[in-house]
């Protein structure tokens, strides 16, 4: 059942009716997610999903904290979502027919991240948990099919289906990585079965099993029915290997690179081909975080693969600890401000090569490339120092109480964006002139995508084992929006004839420009004229998991009337390069983008896609004389080309006015009792981020992150251990015995455990939990007895 806190988006939507200017360069309040964004998807041109942990949000649902919620782009408005298992730090990914699945997460937990109050067969982790009533989401495979305004949003097929007992992996993992494949199944790749800061025991004896802690093994979903084999990739990347980053290849092999190491792996055969090692012993999985993305296909590069990193951190072996925390005080080591590219598979078939790019413009771990729709890339996140995860210790630092920012692990937060633009010559691609800069730390457990108008969604942080709004780096409810640079077109393109479905190669169509659209040479602005299809990704952990821009080749006629026809090709014919699913399609004229339109590529289904020749197109047809009737002075973006009407000033005015409505609203709140459970949380509303100290700004460089001292000795607390204390008990080598626990065999749960998962559902390639009725749609119905 959908419900929703009545007061609280009638306020936020008048806060976000009075700031919502869509100033380039410029963060704007869009209201309250209700739970911490983790991690969030676009479902469609209405909706964005957002996951949380499960954990003590003060939004409740079904009678218990709610970790699920939908926000809506129109009225920016978020509306709590029952989600049964426990989704932290699960990985996820589209499917052919626009639905999102997500695979795995942690098992039980309760007050304080503890274990839930149901253990599973061990004792190390949990089935259930009596406050929270999360589920064991450890081999959990969730569906959500996108619904729109029209749909009727309480019906099962709008809610996320999440039941194990009827659908779930053959193995527990936690932080696996997740990619689509060109037959629009997914493989799903390592992880943790438990919990833990890196994927290692120090010293490392058993890098391939960690003692049944680490899961070196793949599947797929929908499953083909075989027993997860061993990818070797995991073992010799041990400790460093969670969410690896994976990219599906045009021949569809998988470029994977984690810890310090790279391969290409034919996933079928279960061959790798090993590539350079990362320079500088530089790492950008989890928990070093370096933005990652694939750079824009385009016709000109012959829908050839380049792979962009920027940041993470080169931390010394030893200094990246164990499961229960890092060694050193990694809040006082810069992470990196280098970047690399690699195009694993060159045209030429020279060998592949890790080159140098430029510099970001400051060192950042937990940074996020958002893929615009005019082919650049905005890193937006993260921060100066340090690197993700939390902990209440370190190997330098005994006690919580000496933890100088709680339990974060990274400080100095950066909140200013910067623009990669990859036409660019080298030293000139970073730019990030006219940009504001967020009063909101968005480190740890912070999420960002691109949204239908080609503007940023920014929301969570929550480096906090369970939800703290008086700490230094508080659990997050507040989401931004980021507009960049095109947004000081005032006239955007409006094109005509945007397609539903895209084909693998077949027939052109036509898209038409109206004149209305721009100013200046037709000419001109049908030469700059691009069409792309942008999938904006599962984003969580400073990644996109999915997000790929591919420009669709095309000619043109100028029409008499200023109008540009395009004629623009399928997709190519190669699955590969951009997998079924769903994509919005951009137009760009001149560096602006359209609004994004939604569209399904391929047939929507599972299964082998069908292709034709790729597209002919006609010779584009040019016309002198003919116009755009725009006025030029509404269709220039501030670009990256100089003067930008960004506005610190007036981005810190806006902040500051929603910390005012924020405030007043917890006032209300607590005055007419919406929140009624969880008291103690729910008065500290109020966040404390509202400018409790510096931002890194546009000026960039590390200067000025430091006035965090005051927090220090604030909060004791006579624990020493670490956050992740009640995650990774089973992950000694001593206390977990592997000749019990074979991740080669399919687990098994005890059998009176209610919530015990069968393995291997062995399921066809049209398997649909929908046709089959979860067992316990009702969790009073599904609960397990009380320990
Ligand atoms: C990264 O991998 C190397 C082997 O390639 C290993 O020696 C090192 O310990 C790993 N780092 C961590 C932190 O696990
Ligand atoms: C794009 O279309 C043009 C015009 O038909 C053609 O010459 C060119 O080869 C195409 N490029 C690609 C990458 O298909
Ligand atoms: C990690 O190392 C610390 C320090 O040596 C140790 O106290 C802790 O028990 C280790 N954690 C695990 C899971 O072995
Ligand atoms: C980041 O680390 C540097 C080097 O240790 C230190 O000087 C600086 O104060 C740190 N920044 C923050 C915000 O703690
Ligand atoms: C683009 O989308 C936004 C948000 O839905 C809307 O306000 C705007 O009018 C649209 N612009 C165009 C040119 O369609
Ligand atoms: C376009 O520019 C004109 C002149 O600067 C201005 O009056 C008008 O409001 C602008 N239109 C839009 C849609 O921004
Ligand atoms: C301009 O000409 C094109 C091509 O003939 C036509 O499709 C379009 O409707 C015309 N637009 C207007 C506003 O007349
Ligand atoms: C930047 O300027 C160049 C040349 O004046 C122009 O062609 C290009 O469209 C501009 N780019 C942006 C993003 O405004
Ligand atoms: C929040 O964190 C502070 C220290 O950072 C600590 O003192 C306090 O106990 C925490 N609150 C909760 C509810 O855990
Ligand atoms: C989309 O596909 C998935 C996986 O096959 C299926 O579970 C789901 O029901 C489908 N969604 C719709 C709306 O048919
Ligand atoms: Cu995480």
């Amino acid at each position: 059942m959908l419900s929703t806190l009545p007061l609280l988006p009638v306020l936020l939507g008048y806060a976000s009716y009075q700031v919502n200017a869509a100033t380039a360069g410029s963060f704007v309040n869009a209201g309250n997610t209700l739970v911490s964004a983790m991690m969030m998807f676009v479902g469609n041109s209405e909706k964005v999903y957002i996951l949380d942990k499960a954990e003590g949000n003060a939004a409740q649902i079904n009678g218990h904290p709610a970790w699920g919620a939908v926000w809506d782009f129109g009225t920016q408005q978020a509306t709590v979502m029952d989600v049964r298992t426990n989704v932290f730090c699960s990985s996820g990914m589209h499917l052919p027919n626009g639905s999102y699945v997500t695979f795995g997460g942690n098992g039980a937990v309760g007050q304080g991240g503890n274990l839930g109050s149901q253990l599973n067969p061990g004792g190390y982790s949990a089935a259930w948990d009596a406050t929270y009533q999360d589920f064991d989401g450890t081999k959990a495979i969730r569906i959500l099919n996108p619904c729109t305004n029209s749909d009727d949003f309480t019906s099962s097929k709008c809610q996320w289906f999440d039941d194990p007992t009827v659908l779930s992996m053959q193995t527990m993992r936690w932080y696996s990585a997740a990619e689509a494949l060109a037959d629009g199944s997914i493989i799903i790749i390592g992880g943790f079965t438990n919990g833990g800061y890196i994927n290692r025991n120090y010293p490392n004896v058993d890098p391939a099993t960690e003692g049944g802690a680490a899961n070196p093994t793949y599947e797929y979903f929908p499953s083909n029915g075989q027993t997860p084999a061993t990818f070797n990739f995991m073992i010799q990347t041990s400790g460093l290997n969670a969410y690896a980053h994976t990219f599906l290849m045009p021949d569809g092999k998988l470029f994977v690179q984690a810890n310090v190491s790279t391969v290409l792996w034919d996933h079928k055969a279960n061959q790798e081909t090993p590539l350079p090692p990362m320079p500088g012993n530089i790492v950008r999985v989890y928990p070093a975080s370096g933005a990652t993305a694939m750079l824009p296909l385009t016709p000109a590069n012959n829908y050839t693969p380049t792979i962009i990193f920027c940041g993470g951190s080169d931390m010394p072996d030893y200094a990246w600890g164990n499961y229960t925390f890092p060694f050193i005080n990694t809040w006082d080591y810069p992470a990196s401000s280098k970047c690399h590219t690699i195009t694993p598979e060159p045209v030429d078939g020279s060998a592949p090569s890790y080159v140098e790019d430029d510099d970001m413009p400051e060192t950042r771990s937990m940074g996020q490339f958002i893929t615009l729709p005019t082919g650049q890339l905005l890193v937006v996140n993260g921060a100066l120092n340090g690197t993700a995860g939390y902990s209440q210790a370190t190997g330098q630092t005994p006690t919580f109480a000496q933890m100088p920012f709680g339990e974060s692990l990274s400080s100095g937060p950066v909140g200013t964006p910067a623009l990669y633009d990859p036409t660019k010559p080298a030293g000139q691609r970073w730019s990030n002139t006219g940009f504001g800069t967020s009063k909101i730390p968005r480190l740890y457990h912070s999420s960002a995508v691109l949204l239908p108008d080609a503007s940023v969604l920014i929301a969570g942080s929550n480096p906090n084992v369970d939800v703290n709004l008086t700490t230094i780096f508080p659990t997050t409810y507040q989401a931004e929006i980021f507009y960049p640079p095109y947004f000081s077109a005032t006239t955007r393109p409006q094109p005509v004839g945007m397609p539903n479905t895209l084909s693998y190669g077949g027939n052109p169509f036509d898209i038409l420009i109206p004149a209305t659209s721009y100013s200046g040479s037709a000419n001109d602005a049908a030469d700059s004229a691009t069409v792309v299809i942008h999938r904006s990704g599962f984003t969580t952990h400073a990644m996109n998991m999915g997000q790929r821009l591919l420009q669709l080749n095309n000619t043109y006629t100028v029409n008499s009337n200023g109008s540009i026809t395009l004629h623009v090709a399928q997709v190519p014919p190669n699955p590969n390069l951009f997998t079924p699913g769903p994509a919005f399609m951009f137009v760009n004229v001149h560096g602006i983008p359209s609004n994004g339109s939604y569209l399904i590529v391929g047939n929507g289904q599972i299964g082998a896609q069908p292709t034709s020749a790729a597209s002919v197109l006609p010779p584009s047809v040019r016309l002198a004389g003919a116009s755009g009737s725009a006025d030029p002075s509404n269709t220039s973006s501030s670009g990256s080309n100089g003067s930008t009407t960004g506005s610190t000033s007036h981005t810190g005015l806006i902040i500051g006015a929603i910390v005012a409505v924020v405030a007043i609203l917890g006032a209300i709140g607590a005055f007419i009792g919406i929140c009624t459970a969880r008291r103690r949380r729910a008065a500290a509303r109020i966040s404390p981020s509202s400018s409790s100290y510096p931002m890194t700004s546009a000026a960039g460089g590390l200067a000025g992150a430091g006035g965090a001292l005051g927090m220090r000795g604030a909060g004791v607390r006579s624990s020493d251990s670490s956050a992740f204390v009640p995650l990774q008990h089973s992950n000694h080598s001593q206390a977990w015995n592997a000749s019990t626990t074979s991740l080669n065999t399919p687990y098994k749960d005890h059998d009176d455990a209610p919530m015990g998962r069968p393995s291997g559902m062995g399921m066809s390639m049209d398997y649909d939990p929908y046709a089959s009725s979860p067992m316990n749609p009702n969790p009073d119905s599904g609960r397990p007895p009380r320990y």
